[in-house]
C-alpha cells in the first residue's frame, strides 16, 4: 500500500465510501441519527480501515477534499432518507471534522455548499469535532464555532472525557452535544469509576443544556446502565455496527 499516492489517486478515483451508524434515543429507542464514517475501498486492497489512511490524510491535507466530499454524500444521503419519508421523525447526519478541515478558511462555505446543493435542512446536519482541536486555539476556534452556527447546523464535542480540557470552553462554545468516549463506557458495567465519570458527564451536559450522546455501547448492562444516568442517545454495536447505505436504509425501512 503506496499511501501517499494511493490515497491521491483514491479522491480523483472516487474509491472512498461511507457507512452509517444509527444513533438510538434512549427514551423511545428510535433511530434519530446517523454517523457518517468513511471507509477506503482500494482497487487492490479492498477495505482500509480509517485508522490507516486518516493520519496520512490529516498529514498531506488530502482530508480537505475527502472530507468535503463525506460532507456532501452524507447530506445527499440524509436529504434521501428524508425524502423517502416526509412525515418521518426528524433525524440527524453527523459528520467527522478533522483538524486541517476545522481550521480550513472554506469550513463554513463548503459547509453551506453541501447543505444548499443536497436541499438538507441546516439543523439536520450535526459536525463532530474533537476536544482537542476545539482547545488547540480556543480564540480562533470560537469564530469558526460562530460562523458555522449561523448556518444553522449543530455542533458535537467527540471523544469527550479524553482530551486535557479545562471544562469552562463548554461555557463559551456554542455546541449542542456531547459525545462521550467509548473507552469510558466500555467499563461502565464493571468498573463503579467509570460509572461516575459517565454519570457526571450526563448531568453537566444537562446542566449546561447539551444532549449526550454514549458511544461504543455494546451490551445490554451498558445500555440499562446509561438509561438510567438519563444519558440521551447512544451508538455502538449493541444497535448496529456502521452499514453500507443500503443496509442502513434496510434498517429504516424496518423501523417504519
Ligand atoms: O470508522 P471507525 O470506523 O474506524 O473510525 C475510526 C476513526 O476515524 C474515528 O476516530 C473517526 O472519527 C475517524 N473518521 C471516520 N470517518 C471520518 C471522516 O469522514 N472524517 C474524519 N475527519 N474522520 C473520520
Ligand atoms: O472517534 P469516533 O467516535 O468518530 O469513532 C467512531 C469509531 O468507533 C469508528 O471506528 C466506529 O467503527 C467505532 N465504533 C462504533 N461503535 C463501536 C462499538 O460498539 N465498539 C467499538 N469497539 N467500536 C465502535
Ligand atoms: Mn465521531
Ligand atoms: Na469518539
Amino acid at each position: 500500500l503506496r499511501m501517499g499516492t494511493d490515497l491521491r489517486r483514491a479522491v480523483e478515483r472516487g474509491e472512498f465510501r461511507v457507512h452509517y451508524q444509527p444513533e438510538v434515543s434512549l427514551e423511545t429507542g428510535e433511530v434519530v441519527g446517523f454517523e457518517a464514517l468513511v471507509r477506503w475501498e482500494h482497487p487492490e486492497h479492498g477495505l482500509v480501515a480509517p485508522a490507516r489512511f486518516i493520519p496520512v490524510a490529516e498529514e498531506t491535507g488530502l482530508i480537505v477534499p475527502m472530507g468535503r466530499w463525506v460532507l456532501e454524500e452524507a447530506c445527499r444521503q440524509a436529504r434521501a432518507w428524508q425524502d423517502l419519508r416526509p412525515d418521518g421523525p426528524p433525524r440527524v447526519m453527523s459528520v467527522n471534522l478533522s483538524a486541517r478541515q476545522f481550521e480550513h478558511p472554506d469550513l463554513a462555505r463548503d459547509v453551506a455548499r453541501a447543505l444548499r446543493e443536497s436541499g438538507l435542512e441546516p439543523g439536520r446536519l450535526v459536525l463532530e469535532i474533537t476536544e482537542s482541536v476545539v482547545m488547540n486555539d480556543a480564540r480562533s476556534t470560537v469564530g469558526t464555532l460562530g460562523e458555522l452556527k449561523a448556518l444553522g447546523v449543530r455542533l458535537a464535542i467527540d471523544d469527550f472525557g479524553t482530551g486535557y480540557s479545562s471544562l469552562s470552553y463548554l461555557r463559551r462554545f456554542p455546541v449542542d452535544y456531547l459525545k462521550v468516549d467509548r473507552s469510558f463506557v466500555d467499563g461502565i458495567g464493571e468498573d463503579p469509576g467509570d460509572a461516575v465519570l459517565v454519570s457526571g458527564i450526563v448531568d453537566l451536559a444537562h446542566a449546561l443544556g447539551l444532549n449526550v450522546v454514549a458511544e461504543g455501547v455494546e451490551t445490554q448492562e451498558q445500555l440499562a446502565l446509561l438509561r438510567g444516568m438519563g444519558c440521551d442517545l447512544a451508538q455502538g454495536y449493541h444497535f448496529a455496527r456502521p452499514l453500507p447505505s443500503e443496509e442502513a436504509s434496510t434498517l429504516l425501512a424496518r423501523a417504519r
